[in-house]
């Protein structure tokens, strides 16, 4: 079984909804025994009934002041699941993934996942 977690939420972003918007969250599928270290893997995501299409995908390490060096595929594999394919988180510590979603009315809202990616 992959490993299933409910994940986060978005933060104080212009982007992330008013108030007649409930928080957008995403359900993560990483592979078994988690997101690997310095290793390609690949990931699905359900956009829990968020309207939108997943148009984005990247990561960065906010502490640090870096992103990722690869820059992940996006294929869509059901009405709300997405695989991506090809991320790659290159060091331990503080990350934070990020799912640009495109709406009908043609604007982009940011899912932002915290993840603390731990030394293997
Ligand atoms: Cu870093």
């Amino acid at each position: 079984m992959p490993l299933r977690s409910l994940l986060l939420l978005c933060f104080l972003t212009p982007a992330c909804g008013g108030p007649d918007r409930s928080p957008l969250s995403v359900t993560i599928e990483y592979p078994d025994g988690g997101p690997p270290l310095n290793k390609h893997f690949s990931f699905v995501v359900d956009l829990q009934g968020q309207a939108g299409e997943l148009v984005d995908v990247d990561a960065d390490m906010p502490s640090h002041g870096h992103g990722i060096n690869t820059d992940p595929v996006i294929e869509r594999i059901g009405n709300e699941r997405y695989r991506i394919d090809g991320m790659l988180l290159h060091m331990p510590g503080a990350w934070e993934l990020y799912f640009d979603l495109k709406g009908s009315d043609n604007k982009t809202r940011r899912i932002v996942v915290p993840l603390e990616l731990a030394h293997q």
